[in-house]
């Protein structure tokens, strides 16, 4: 069946941006790491590589965080092992003044965009140098200084966020895009629904990344929505739509570029529909052995994101066997040191908890403060471990 594309999405396609088309997802590399016939890499050798250490980091830095979640000293972590192109590709297309919502997975998008790695460590540690003052759930950071908007646990709330940021710029006459990152599962929340249409409606300059990996914790994409593929539901919002191999990290930031030149010259959103899979638990809290059959990650085994980019590197004759495990040794280094500055730092004060809201502290807070100071330190029942 041949979909037929309407309102801004035809126009899109007209104009050589991303419609939606039932041409197949975009793919620039193969498995093996060789051009596809008729495709060219999107970006010369040198920014390649710097986009494959930045793959590298995030899922290095993965591997060390759930072994030291298993060790116990941290209470929770969320990783992206396997769809590390899908987000390193779109952020990289990201100018610095854009704004960044993201879901949860997005820690190589960060660092990326130049938040420390100390600061995500400490985050995860809620320790008092964490931005989020031990406030929030691990994992759940916001970092001003990039443009990254805190992550926001209820599935979809980032979506008509992404939206009002967006709508907001174009309103000022800013050139700001906006990117947002959800799931698979995001696209059956209401906020999906009401950020689409929105976005629709007004042209907002905003780029909707949906990393379709397959789960949403246990549920599988079809037991989610009837639709056989997200990306078609671009379509029902006049929303131009791009589906893309989300392993690629040549076609993922392509097809990003492209979204955020629409954004920018005034053509509206975009809504890209990353293929890629989860191939660990949905955090440290699950156990995916319950329910996902172990041959289910068989056929993605062979479409490492990371090795994709590593052969076409090796291949240019830019990188060798010898400077990946060089890379990889540093990666983890960087990250043991950062863990125990973060695990020698002492929590945030007591008192932090009571401050912030109000210019002056009410008497209801001083008093549960006194209460507080004196029952600091003593045994209250609770020891802490994260709950889910
Ligand atoms: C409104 C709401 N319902 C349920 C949850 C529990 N929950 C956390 S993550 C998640 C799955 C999300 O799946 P998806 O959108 O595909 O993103 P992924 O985790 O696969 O990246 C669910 C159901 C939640 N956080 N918020
Ligand atoms: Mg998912």
């Amino acid at each position: 069946m041949r979909m037929m594309a309407t309102g801004p999405a035809a126009e899109a396609s007209a104009s050589g941006a991303p419609g939606v088309t039932d041409a197949g997802p975009l793919r620039i590399l193969d498995p093996d790491g060789e051009l596809l016939d008729g495709q060219a890499a999107p970006l010369p050798d040198t920014e390649a590589l710097q986009l494959y250490r930045a793959m590298v980091r995030n899922r290095v830095l993965d591997e060390r965080m759930v072994g030291i979640q298993r060790q116990g000293r941290i209470g929770f972590y969320i990783g992206s092992i396997g769809e590390e192109a899908s987000i390193i590709g779109p952020v990289a297309a990201l100018a610095q003044s854009d704004w960044l919502f993201p879901c949860y997975r997005e820690n190589g998008g960060y660092l990326l965009r130049g938040m420390p790695l100390q600061a995500l460590v400490d985050n995860l540690f809620g320790n008092g140098n964490d931005s989020a003052i031990g406030r929030q759930m691990p994992n759940h950071i916001a970092w001003r200084e990039a443009k990254i908007t805190s992550v926001s646990s209820p599935i979809g709330t980032q979506i008509p966020q992404a939206v009002g940021a967006a709508f907001a710029a174009k309103k000022r006459g800013r050139p700001d895009a906006t990117m947002v990152f959800f799931g698979d599962g995001a696209t059956s929340s209401n906020d999906f629904h009401t950020g689409m249409n929105f976005a629709g409606v007004w042209k907002a300059p905003v780029v909707f990344v949906c990393r379709n990996n397959g789960w949403a914790i246990s549920v599988p994409l079809a037991r989610q929505t009837a639709a056989p593929r997200l990306v078609d539901k671009a379509l029902g919002y006049g929303v131009a739509g791009a589906q893309v191999d989300g392993n690629d990290l040549f076609a993922c930031y392509r097809v990003a570029k492209e979204a955020l030149a629409r954004a920018r010259r005034g053509e509206g959103p975009t809504l890209i529909e990353a293929l890629t899979y989860r191939m660990g638990g949905h955090s440290t809290s699950d156990d995916p052995k319950v329910y996902r059959p172990e041959a289910l990650l068989e056929p993605w085994k062979g479409k490492d994101p990371l090795e994709r980019v590593r052969r076409y590197l090796v291949a240019q004759g830019t990188w060798s066997d010898a400077e990946d495990q060089e890379l990889r040794r540093r990666i983890d280094d960087e990250c043991k040191e950062a863990i125990a500055v973060a695990e020698k730092t002492p929590p945030p004060p007591l008192e932090s908890m009571f401050e912030g809201v109000f210019r002056s502290m009410p008497w209801h807070l001083a008093e549960e403060l006194g209460e507080a100071r004196r029952n600091a330190g003593s045994e209250t029942g609770a020891e802490g471990a994260f709950p889910l």
